[in-house]
């Protein structure tokens, strides 16, 4: 058997691309959401620990092959007495290979009761065992999944002394999940022989009751951990919304920091101007500039310096505006395809060159209500769709995305079926 092909659903799909290190989690919610009735049970522990020889003894089928050598290397499934029993490949702490991938599936995927074999004869769990034991242990904490530890093989221990003694080990090594000390030979063996005290002191027959009881509580136990890994990956998305909606918040805040300052600076040049406009004097129209200056040196010079002053003035406020602009990130008016590239500078000749000649136009365009509300607008538009600003707001565009992202993912688990209403 290889893994399952579910068609996992796209709020699944979209919460593993947020959650990755939930992955496995998101994949038991989506199996839990849309699983069959049956109970699964699944064995996990290293090689030639007994898995498949307990499976048969269980099961009461000799569907698993069994051998004194690393057997199992797929996952094999048969469905008897009402239960999904899973055999997955050994794990073997020296190859991370598909085999352990398989064993993952089958154990913290597709099983609703886990039983963690460890064979008496090899004394402490080592490193491998522990973490995966660990990783169990946390499952069943987090939100009450079985986990049964067995003790297998317990027919090479020595004597009954050593047995206890491993089994206060595991005790204290992982206190509160129950452990069963089991041997599938001398179970085979009392079966085949109708011998009832060597089946009882096998240690099968309670560890059978003991599923049975947990398979017996399948949906109130399915739909407690549905709960729960709902409202764990939930509040996982809830961190990613907050997250980022607290960076789009503080993009938001200092985009508009820096367009009302962009403003009142801008309104602070305005005035500046007006004030350099107010004080020009109207160019007399009795000192015509081009008669001889012999006869009306005093009118020309007078009607030139009045002129001169105009010039200087509208230079000066052409440069104050286009160096806070530029400051600002407005250099250039934004490329349109349909004319040639506009600098600032062009834009503020042409707006100011006009009124050069003509005090009253350079008086309507600052001094007056209009003008100066009239630049304002134009200039915080052409700050709007300036390069730099049109970056920020894509920058913001990706804290935004994420957390529609999150958002959808988030009600896309709290419309997810519960357990047992697809069936
Ligand atoms: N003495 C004794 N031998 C056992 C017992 N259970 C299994 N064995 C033997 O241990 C060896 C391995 O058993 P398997 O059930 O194939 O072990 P496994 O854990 O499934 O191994 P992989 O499939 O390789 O992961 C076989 O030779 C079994 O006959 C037991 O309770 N007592
Ligand atoms: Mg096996």
């Amino acid at each position: 058997m290889n893994l399952p092909l579910l068609l996992e659903p796209p709020a699944i799909r979209l919460a593993t691309e947020l959650l990755p290190q939930h992955t496995t989690a998101l994949a038991r919610l989506a199996r839990l959401s849309c699983c069959s009735a049956v109970p699964v049970v699944t064995v996990v522990g290293k090689f030639n620990h007994g898995k498949s020889r307990l499976l048969n003894e269980l099961s009461a089928c000799d569907a698993f092959a069994v051998a004194d050598r690393r057997q199992t290397t797929q996952l094999a499934e048969i469905t008897a007495g009402n239960i999904q029993w899973l055999d997955a490949p050994g794990l073997d702490a020296d190859t991370l290979g598909e085999d352990d991938a398989l064993a993952r599936h089958a154990c913290h995927v597709a099983a609703d009761l886990r039983l963690f074999v460890h064979s008496a004869k090899e004394g402490e769990l080592d490193h491998a065992e522990r973490a995966l034991l660990q990783a169990l242990a946390r499952e069943h904490a987090d939100c009450g999944r079985p986990v049964f530890i067995v003790l297998s093989q317990i027919d090479q221990m020595a004597d009954a002394d050593a047995l206890a003694r491993i089994q206060a080990l595991l005790a204290s090594q992982l206190p509160g999940l129950p452990v069963f000390p089991v041997s599938s030979v001398r179970h085979a063996k009392g079966v085949q022989d109708g011998k009832r005290l060597l089946v009882e002191a096998s240690g099968i027959p309670a560890l059978q009751a003991a599923i049975a009881a947990a398979c017996a509580q399948i949906e109130p136990l399915r739909t407690r951990e549905f709960d729960g890994l709902r409202t764990r990956l939930g509040a996982a998305l809830q961190d990613i919304v907050d997250q980022r909606r607290a960076a789009v918040q503080q993009l938001d805040a200092e985009l508009a920091t820096a367009r009302q300052a962009f403003i009142t600076g801008l309104d602070a040049v305005l005035l500046k101007a007006a004030d350099e406009v107010a004080v020009l004097q109207p160019v007399p129209d009795d000192a015509p500039a081009d008669l001889p200056s012999s006869q009306f040196s005093s009118g020309r010079s007078l009607r030139s310096k009045i002129i001169t002053g105009h010039l200087l003035a509208s230079a000066k406020i052409n440069l104050s505006l286009s160096s806070y602009l530029g400051a600002h990130g407005v250099h250039a008016l934004p490329p349109d395809p349909s004319r040639a590239p506009t600098t600032m500078d062009t834009v503020l000749v042409a707006v100011l060159g006009i009124s050069v000649k003509f005090l009253d136009d350079l008086r309507r365009l600052f001094c007056s209500n209009e003008g100066p509300e009239r630049l304002r607008r134009e200039f915080l538009h052409y700050f709007d769709v300036s390069q730099e600003r049109v970056q920020r707001l894509q920058q913001r565009a990706l804290p935004q995305r994420e957390l529609e992202r999150a958002s959808d993912a988030q009600s896309g688990l709290a419309s997810l079926p519960a357990p047992g209403s697809l069936q």
